[in-house]
């Protein structure tokens, strides 16, 4: 609770990119304007380009086009409202409170390819449980480069809280393994595991995620709690494919979305609701520990809308 409440006006801030290409294109597009076949295939092109993806820009067309033609929808305004409502209602109600164990520790994994923003999401995440009063201590279980222990190290630094690391090339699900084990002994409310993005092969990567997903459970009933897959907004219909495929090999309970702040293409969070029942958790909208914010589309969709 506390600080998970989001406040409009800096997921605004936080989306001043998207907001302004898809939205402000949007606004431009249509403001004014009377609807045409003409104007309704813009508007296609332009829901394709914010990499909305296919399935739901077709929706949404069909149900402008459908309007159109039976003389419901004449005005360009209209169809922002409608694009608004339609938008808003693709996300019912769904539990996207980060999953918590009843008894410490809770154990977050975290997932996803390299470079999209693990390490970085985990720090925002940490510092925000540290916030709200909770111990936390990160496992470095990126164990391929001396770089990503060492980045995983300045953060811990910088919140304040504790790590636990392997050997260089020490096997990752050992480090998983003791990151655990101390959290148990020393009664941290969360431990967080980062792990690596690129190995040599999709399979090995997954087989390895099963690995530490295995000894985490030996160690902690229900462990991992929440796995969290991150996906780099700007990687458009490609995140998709990485959801697709992580999905299949582990059990992903939620998506973090990052660099949301970098891209044009904020439409991919309407695309990952398309593709996945995976809840988008949260979203990340800059390289600061403050940059983090709870997804609540409600908001989302207001701020994307919004003057
Ligand atoms: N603009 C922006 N940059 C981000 C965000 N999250 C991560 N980054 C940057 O993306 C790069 C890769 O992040 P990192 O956490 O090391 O990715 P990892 O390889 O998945 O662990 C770094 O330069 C981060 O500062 C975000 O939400 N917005
Ligand atoms: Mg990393």
């Amino acid at each position: 609770m506390g600080l998970f409440k989001s406040v409009i006006s800096r997921v605004k801030k936080g989306l001043e990119r998207t907001r302004e290409a898809l939205v402000g294109g949007l606004r431009s597009l249509l403001a004014g304007r009377r609807l045409d076949d003409a104007l309704i295939d813009d508007l296609e092109r332009r829901l394709l380009e914010a990499d909305v993806g296919p399935k739901a820009t077709a929706r949404l067309v069909a149900g402008v086009r459908e309007a159109y033609k039976a003389g419901r929808m004449e005005r360009g305004e209209e169809v922002l409202a409608y694009l608004k409502r339609e938008l808003k209602a693709m996300w019912p109600e769904q539990d996207r409170a980060l999953r918590l164990a009843p008894a410490a520790p809770s154990v977050i994994l975290v997932t996803g390819i390299n470079g999209v923003g693990k390490t970085t999401s985990i720090a925002k995440l940490a510092h925000i449980l540290k916030e709200e009063g909770r111990s936390v201590l990160v496992g470095a279980c990126d164990t391929f480069r001396a770089g990503a222990v060492r980045q995983l190290e300045v953060w811990a630094d910088r919140i304040g809280i504790g790590l636990v690391k392997g050997a260089a090339g020490a096997d990752p699900a050992a480090v998983a393994f003791d990151a655990v084990a101390a959290g148990k002994s020393r009664g941290v409310d969360v431990v967080i595991l980062d792990t690596a993005g690129r190995l040599h092969t999709q399979d090995t990567l997954m087989r390895q995620l099963e690995k530490i997903v295995r000894v985490a459970g030996k160690h902690v009933e229900g462990a991992p709690h929440e796995t969290l897959l991150v996906l780099d907004a700007t990687s458009g219909q490609n995140a998709l494919r990485q959801a697709e495929e992580f999905a299949r090999a582990a059990k992903v309970t939620g998506i973090v979305l990052a660099k949301l702040d970098g891209t044009a293409k904020g439409g991919v969070v309407v695309a990952i609701r398309d593709a996945t029942e995976i809840p988008v958790k949260f979203i990340g909208v800059g390289e600061t520990l403050d940059d983090l914010q709870p997804f609540d589309p409600d908001g989302f969709v207001e701020a994307m809308f919004e003057e």
